[in-house]
């Protein structure tokens, strides 16, 4: 099948850089996005996304003129739907004294009414947007079919997860093995003509609801090995093991890959995806509903050892180093950090945040830097939560003198502890016990 034109809906983290992509591989797109700020900024040559690459293309698709931007969808030879599907914040789900987050599919459902009057004979319908299993068929296609135009016989539909990495996105884009998952296999092989204009990866063909389920499957396996992780750094501290060493010797074991313990797990895919499992089959999915948990309460697991170090938290004072759900990006979605902070705060603790990436953030309850020395200068302790390059490079020799706090918690293994001990911090690390740190210096 030939594509000339294709609609974007959804102009976010995924629809921005496919639709940009798609413009600069030659096609005409319409990018839509339903905020007029959305609009107003990419029309004024701007973008509202740190990704890193991300405004050179999307400069060059809208230069070339292949790239435009509407509020709404117009006719096209295909429509990609990469909108949010966040969960809901304020009703739940509930099995066997169980509560489980809710998907919001709003977005995806508002637009894929949007292409109702654009849809015509033809046309390739794909949804990107991670959903809850059987979303293409259940959801979408019942919608399209009140158009009067038969799925999979007028239409093509097809489901493709989008699995790029935040940081990486332009590159995954094109590198990384495509799924396109069809609710017929003329649709999947429509979907392969198009994505194939600058998929550089293995495109593999399968059903819709398998393709869903594959995205779904990809980050509850990383929850999961995660929330492991975590586990871990909690008996470690327990038994006086350091985990970051115990977990790099089991991880030179030739089937053993586990991840990192930490705060917590954030963003708007990791946290939120398994969610999809839990809702649609609750009753099937006690370990990943026990992983979300775990990984949930880990906030709480650092606040806790915040309060081993300090005693008290009443009006003491934290410089808490870095927002962003994870190391070098500007994303403070579903932050474990922001919660750590929040948590200090409500032990009555003065927190001051540092985030080189977002120094103007702003998040409800929280005071922001406008630098580090700012964060540090009055603190009794540093408080490591987020892996940032430039954090870890920090001089500890430099960063004692501008504070007079000596006491600092990594809680991402990030610093080297010896060298930040020579230069007289006491030194604590998530997954490491209190007690022994200060004469313990990590061999990894
Ligand atoms: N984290 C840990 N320990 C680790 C790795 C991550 O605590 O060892 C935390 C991070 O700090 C962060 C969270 O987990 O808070 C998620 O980070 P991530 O880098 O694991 O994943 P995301 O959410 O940025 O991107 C994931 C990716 N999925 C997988 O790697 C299976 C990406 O490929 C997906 O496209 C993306 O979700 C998505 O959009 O679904």
């Amino acid at each position: 099948m030939k594509f000339q034109k294709i609609c974007v809906l959804g102009l976010g983290y995924i629809g921005l850089p496919t639709a940009s992509t798609f413009a600069t591989h030659g096609l005409k797109v319409v990018g839509v996005d339903t905020n007029p700020r959305v609009i107003e900024t990419l029309q004024n040559g701007n973008i509202h996304i740190h990704e890193p690459g991300l405004r050179t293309v999307v400069e060059s698709a809208l230069s070339s003129g292949n790239l435009t931007v509407s509020p709404r969808p117009e006719e096209a030879d295909a429509f990609l739907i990469a909108v949010p599907t966040p969960f809901y914040e304020d009703t739940h789900g509930e099995y066997d004294g169980r509560n489980y987050r809710l998907a919001d599919m709003r977005a995806v459902t508002a637009a894929t009414e949007a292409i109702l009057p654009c849809l015509r004979k033809g046309n390739l319908v794909v949804l990107e947007s991670t959903s809850p299993p059987r979303t293409t068929v259940d959801l979408v296609k019942p919608i399209l079919e009140k158009s009067g135009l038969k799925a999979g016989i007028d239409f093509h539909l097809c489901y493709s997860p989008e699995r790029v990495l935040p940081g990486q996105i332009l590159r995954e884009l094109i590198e990384n093995a495509r799924v396109l998952g069809g609710i017929t296999t003329e649709s999947a092989k429509a979907a392969h003509d198009l994505y194939a204009t600058f998929v550089k990866g293995e495109i593999i063909e399968t059903d819709a609801t398998t393709a869903e389920m594959v995205k779904l499957i990809e980050n509850t396996t990383r929850d999961v090995n995660i929330a492991i992780a975590n586990e871990f750094s909690r008996l470690a501290e327990k038994f006086g093991v350091d985990v970051w060493e115990a977990i790099s010797l089991a991880n030179r074991h030739p089937r053993i890959n586990i991840l990192s313990p930490g705060p917590g797990v954030g963003g708007h895919c990791i946290s939120v995806d398994p969610w999809f499992l839990v809702e649609t089959a609750p009753e099937l999915t006690t370990l990943i509903y026990q992983a979300r948990q775990v990984n949930d309460e880990q906030p709480h697991f650092v606040m806790e050892k915040v309060k081993q170090v300090l005693g008290s938290l009443k009006d003491k004072k934290i410089a808490a180093l870095g927002l962003a759900y994870k190391p070098d990006v500007d994303d403070l979605r579903e932050s474990p950090a922001a919660e750590v902070v929040h948590l200090l705060q409500q032990e009555g603790a003065q927190v001051k945040a540092w985030e080189p990436f977002k120094p103007d953030a702003k998040i409800k309850g929280i005071y922001m830097a406008a630098n580090l020395e700012e964060a540090i200068e009055s603190a009794d302790l540093i408080l490591l939560l987020v892996k940032h390059t430039e954090f870890i490079s920090l001089q500890p020799q430099e960063i004692a003198s501008k504070t007079h706090a000596r006491l600092l918690i990594d809680c991402v293994n990030g610093l080297n502890t010896r060298e930040w001990e020579d230069s007289g911090f006491t030194v604590y690390r998530l997954g490491v016990s209190n007690l022994k740190i200060s004469n313990q210096q990590s061999r990894v």
